[in-house]
């Protein structure tokens, strides 16, 4: 990771160096922090910060969910992302905005401590490799299931949701594939470990429900609407993984990934090796974050 000049740490911008936090910080220990990942890119008109009110949307939802009382409207943190990425001079970056209960008393309450706000942003490539954006990238189904609405509220983007993640993640990495595909504990399919999933079959697109324990992904809804608009049917409806070892297209969605093909499941090619609803999904897509696209236009915040 390349530093940038400045974080924004409650309330106000400070050198990178400066916005740390205590080791006895609350958060730190129960995972009780709820975080964002959005992206700005480069337009025609300088960069543009996309669907930010979606995402600060989704981190007030979160906040609400664990009953964090945030100390900053919803005006006052979309306007320090567009603030942060002024001021460190970006044209393109990942913004992280996180909201943690700070320090004050250990134990698992989290209610006597204070919430804090930071907002970092740097520089971030593709998610899943340039390579993975072009050729597809190799899945395998985790043993791990995804986290259940019982067990941890999926909708709200909490760290502590992300153990679950990097188990999966790691398992798959050290296996040799590129991402992992994550079970319910009734046996359909979720998403990866950071994205949401999607296959084809005859023309039309598929996509788990939201009680499938998943994350309403941004890029998910996003790209549904392309879909639509370009007379693709979309579905949102639960599926077992031996549908996806038969789809003719399988990819993700998510903002730090994008719209990436999943050319490979357990070992399974998927379909031709051919993608063309995805790449036509992932070339509108990304046109649609570069301000390429009229109709989308409205998704972009401006940053100058
Ligand atoms: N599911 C999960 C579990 C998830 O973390 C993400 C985003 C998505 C789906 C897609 O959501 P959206 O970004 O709104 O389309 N994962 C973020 C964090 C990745 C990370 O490694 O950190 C992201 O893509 O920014």
């Amino acid at each position: 990771m390349k530093p940038t000049k400045t974080i924004w740490f409650d309330g106000k911008l400070v050198p990178w160096d400066d916005a740390k936090i205590h080791v006895l910080t609350h958060a730190l220990h129960y995972g009780y922090a709820i975080f964002e990942g959005i992206r700005c890119n480069t337009t025609s008109n300088g960069p543009a910060i996309f669907r930010l009110s979606e995402h600060i949307d989704r981190l007030i939802s979160g906040a609400k969910t664990y009953r964090m009382r945030l100390p900053y409207s919803r005006e006052l943190l979309m306007g320090a992302c567009l603030d942060l990425v002024r001021e460190n001079g970006l044209e393109q970056c990942y913004i992280r905005p996180i909201v943690f209960s700070s320090f004050g008393e250990l134990g698992v309450n989290p209610l006597q401590n204070p919430i804090t706000g930071a907002i970092a942003c740097w520089e971030w490539g593709a998610y899943l490799g340039d390579e993975g954006m072009e050729k597809g990238i190799r899945c395998a189904v985790s043993s791990w299931a995804r986290i259940d609405a019982r067990i941890l509220p999926p909708q709200a983007k909490c760290s502590a949701n992300y153990a679950n993640s990097a188990l999966a993640k790691m398992d798959a990495i050290s296996a040799g594939y590129d991402e992992a595909i994550l079970l319910t504990l009734d046996g359909h399919v979720a998403e990866g470990s950071g994205e949401n999933i999607f296959m084809v079959r005859n023309g039309e697109v598929f996509t788990p429900t939201l009680d499938a324990g998943i994350l309403a992904g941004i890029t998910r809804s996003s790209v549904i609407q392309i879909a639509r608009d370009n007379g693709i049917p979309v579905q949102e409806k639960n599926f077992t993984r031996d549908e996806l070892f038969v789809a003719d297209e399988v990819f993700f969605t998510g903002t730090a990934a994008n719209v990436v093909p999943i050319r490979e499941v357990d070992g399974r090619v998927i379909g031709s090796g051919h993608y063309p609803v995805t790449k036509m999904l992932q070339t509108v897509y990304l046109d649609a974050i570069h301000g390429k696209v009229e109709k989308y236009k409205p998704w972009l915040s401006y940053v100058r």
